[in-house]
């Protein structure tokens, strides 16, 4: 699984949860979001009165106040594949709850690194699908061996498309690929993989997910928004704050290669900076 990993910088782990277990917290999630508002519920940007996410915005940081998304996220098995794939200890610094109602948009591509900002290394991501993703209703797409970039310098994202505003240039010859998966499926990836989904185009489907998003032990700093880190135990560990800013990668044409240099000059966006991924 580890070549597969770094060659790639993503692992598909079907069936991580069982249908059961991806169907019971499914409507857990639901029930909780019919329900009520939670702190640092996100609506995203560009949302107009007819938005389907303003009745189903993300839930993010859920590890800080459900007990049971924490438990999920910091459980033995997510815990074995996080430590195999990292190589080292997982600190928790983030839990999202994607609801993605029929006809909504999705998120365009990005690097979960851009907003995190882990210093030294990267950081990683669980996505858990709680009932089928496919194309029709907006599944995950990535860029497999986008994880070898740099941090790419970003532009401004169609938020027709997008419930974020930032997007990464993706060469053509850099295709992204669908993972379609089903309820129980996760998939790991590394923080500068290139990844988004697009807007759920079904009129009677759902595409609801969690996901966690975590840092290696070793790192010194991760992007203020992120802070507390969390032990796989649960407990509160001290992580300096990262700072904004710094050199990011552009596309350059070389002898008809797209490759990246780094710039420090490149548009970063700070109002989007260390706020979501
Ligand atoms: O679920 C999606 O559509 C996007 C998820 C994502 O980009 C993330 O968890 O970083």
């Amino acid at each position: 699984m580890h070549d597969q990993f770094t060659r790639d910088g993503y692992l598909v782990v079907p069936g991580l949860l069982s249908p059961q277990e991806a169907q019971d917290c499914c409507q857990r999630y639901t029930d909780l979001r019919t329900n009520g508002t939670f702190p640092l519920d996100h609506k995203g940007v560009g949302t107009e009165d007819a938005d389907p996410i303003l009745q189903y915005p993300r839930m993010t940081h859920v590890q800080r106040w459900d007990g049971p998304s924490l438990k999920q996220l910091t459980a033995p098995r997510l815990n074995q594949y996080l430590t195999e794939l990292m190589g080292q200890e997982p600190y928790l610094v983030q839990g999202m709850v994607y609801f993605k109602p029929p006809l909504s948009r999705g998120q365009a591509m990005h690097q979960d690194q851009f907003y995190l900002k882990v210093q030294p290394g990267t950081c990683m991501a669980v996505w858990i699908a709680l009932e089928r993703a496919d194309e029709e209703n907006g599944c995950l797409r990535v860029v497999p061996g986008s994880h070898k970039l740099p941090v790419l310098c970003t532009e401004e994202a169609d938020t027709t498309h997008s419930f974020t505003d930032v997007a990464v240039p993706v060469p053509q010859d850099m295709p992204s690929v669908p993972l379609v998966m089903e309820a129980g499926d996760a998939v790991f990836f590394a923080g500068s993989l290139i990844h988004g989904s697009p807007p759920n185009t079904t009129t009677d489907r759902f595409r609801r997910a969690i996901t966690g998003h975590y840092i290696a032990a070793s790192a010194q700093q991760v992007a203020a928004y992120y802070s507390p880190a969390l032990r796989m135990d649960g407990t509160q560990v001290e992580v300096d704050a990262s700072e904004g800013g710094g050199p990011c990668g552009v596309w350059v044409d070389r002898d008809g290669v797209p490759v990246t240099e780094l710039t420090e000059e490149g548009p970063w966006r700070p109002q989007m900076q260390g706020v979501k991924a």
